[in-house]
């Protein structure tokens, strides 16, 4: 039995025990199917966190909270400098970075998997260094733009000549976004097949050491077809997730890397962000097919990445109470799969995690606790997966399992909606105390808020008076602070 399936089973039979309880309490009227509960299916990226302080993740928290998988930093050799975005400048594919070496990874992918959590590495293909002096990599290798002895030599790159430095400028052009310089990045020549063949021994590699799959860093700059016969050469069952930025009016559309694996829909934050800022929430197209969205099946939804929480739109780590209101209606959907965010505070977007006197990440460890994101230094972790609300709600995503999203409803600030039968939740972004009212069919009763609280399902302890959520007449009503977000579930009875 693999991690994931031990992992299964270890929760079918906490469900088990909660449908005995739940009988007792339903006098016998609970459906048969009560006590089901959905394989997590949600992830984490863990931005910059070494391999070894992953896996003491991993085992403390992600496991635990039924986290399915881990997105990591990229794991090749990368230039030798401070900032965060060095590990987006590839010098050689030896596993040896500021992260940790060899061993550390494979360690941790071991360490993870016993725990049921999936290792997703971030791979970075399309390029390798922007740095026009020759330079020595983190591990020692030598390189110079074109020149990476033993690995790449001058024609295995693109010299688009379509633009004065080759760099590209104009996203409206096909051509120049695949084949020019991504900001002065040595762009490889994904067409040839002694490049791609090179590029796949190294996902190889990383498959050999137990990694699930990959996330392909500018996905968009490589021909969908190009990135297409790479993975058709890998394992079946290896899971891709491509990262093409949705970009109004540009012609390379995420659409196109969706017949080989799934992709970062980037609209979701785009629309769910301003709502929740602005205190006006409004259902999504509830219909299978939501616009500007990829399939359901085919995405990766998030509030934030490492590159959107150093931009202007998204919603951060800064934005506290209602940062955690978007990552739990995120998990309440019915859409896509979620992804969470876990990075450190900043106040310099360049600036790395802190090192090491020999240059390594330091070690970070959350101590299965979320940071108080409103009182953060520079380097702090905001350990955001550590949360007691996102476990809570993780746990209310696999209740919810499969049921639809239902219409929601608005009572002044407040929202709300509910996965049908299953569970609901309400949020209020406004800056006074709001009571919402949200339609229902789970049963009469007094259940426990998960947000508040955290999981309840393997926890007897009673529902802190704040907590408790009563369902009356076919409606839940909720009293929420400013700021505020409350979810109740099937299984969450108090
Ligand atoms: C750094 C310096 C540059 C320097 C370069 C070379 O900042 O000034 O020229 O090094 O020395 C990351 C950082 C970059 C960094 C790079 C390499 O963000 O700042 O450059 O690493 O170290 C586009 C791409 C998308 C990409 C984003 C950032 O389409 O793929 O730009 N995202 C991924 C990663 C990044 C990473 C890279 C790719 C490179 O997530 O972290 O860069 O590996 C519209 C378009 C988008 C476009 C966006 C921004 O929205 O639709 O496609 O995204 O604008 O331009
Ligand atoms: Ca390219």
């Amino acid at each position: 039995m693999r991690g994931g399936e031990r992992l299964v089973a270890a929760v079918r039979g906490l469900a088990a025990a909660a449908v005995v309880a739940s009988v007792v309490l339903t006098a016998g009227c609970a459906p048969a199917a009560e006590g089901d509960l959905a394989a997590p299916d949600a992830g984490v990226q863990l931005f910059q966190l070494s391999w070894t302080s992953i896996a003491d993740e991993c085992e403390q928290t992600l496991g635990p909270h039924g986290f399915a998988w881990v997105l990591t930093s990229p794991p090749q050799e990368h230039i030798d400098r401070d900032e965060w975005w060095a590990s987006y400048q590839p010098v050689s594919y030896e596993i040896d970075t500021r992260l940790g070496t060899r061993d550390e990874f494979a360690e941790m992918v071991r360490r993870c998997d016993d725990v049921g959590v999936a290792v997703i590495a971030d791979a970075v293909i399309n390029h390798m260094t922007g740095q026009d002096a020759a330079g020595t990599g983190f591990a020692g290798s030598p390189y110079q733009h074109y020149e990476y002895p033993g690995l790449w030599g001058s024609d295995d790159f693109h010299h688009c000549g379509l633009t004065a430095n080759d760099d590209i400028a104009d996203y409206d052009s096909r051509e120049q976004v695949q084949t020019c310089e991504l900001v002065n990045l040595a762009d490889l020549d994904t067409s040839s097949t002694t490049v791609r063949a090179r590029i796949v021994s190294y996902l190889e590699d990383l498959l050999s050491l137990g990694v699930a799959g990959f996330r392909i860093d500018a996905a968009k700059h490589m021909a969908a077809s190009d990135v297409e016969a790479i993975v058709a050469a890998l394992p079946e069952e290896t899971r891709i997730m491509s990262e093409v930025i949705r970009g109004g009016g540009e012609p390379i559309q995420p659409e196109e890397y969706t017949g080989f694996g799934e992709v970062f829909e980037f609209t979701y934050a785009r629309d769910l962000g301003p709502q929740v800022r602005s205190g006006s929430l409004t259902d999504p197209d509830l219909s299978d097919e939501r616009p500007m969205h990829v399939a359901d099946d085919r995405a990766v939804v998030f509030i934030d990445n490492h590159d959107t929480e150093r931009g202007e739109a998204a919603l951060t780590y800064r934005d506290g109470d209602l940062y955690l209101m978007a990552n739990a209606l995120l998990l309440a959907d019915d859409y896509g799969t979620p992804v969470l965010y876990s990075g450190y505070a900043f106040s310099d977007r360049d600036a790395g995690a802190p090192t090491e006197a020999d240059g390594r990440v330091s070690p970070a460890d959350c101590g299965g606790e979320a940071s108080d994101l409103a009182s953060l230094s520079d380097g702090d972790r905001t350990c955001v997966h550590a949360s007691t609300a996102i476990a809570g709600m993780l746990e209310w995503r696999r209740v919810a399992g499969s049921a639809p999203r239902l219409p929601g409803v608005d009572g002044g600030d407040a929202y709300g909606f509910e996965r049908e039968g299953r569970a609901v939740i309400a949020v209020n972004p406004g800056s006074e105390e709001q009571g919402i009212t949200v339609p229902t069919s789970l049963p009469s009763g007094s259940y426990c808020d998960v947000v508040l609280a955290g999981p309840r399902m393997d926890d007897d302890a009673g529902c802190p008076e704040a907590g408790i959520v009563t369902v009356a007449d076919g409606a839940a009503s909720f009293t929420l602070g400013a700021g505020r977000t409350a979810a109740i579930h099937l299984l969450a009875r108090d």
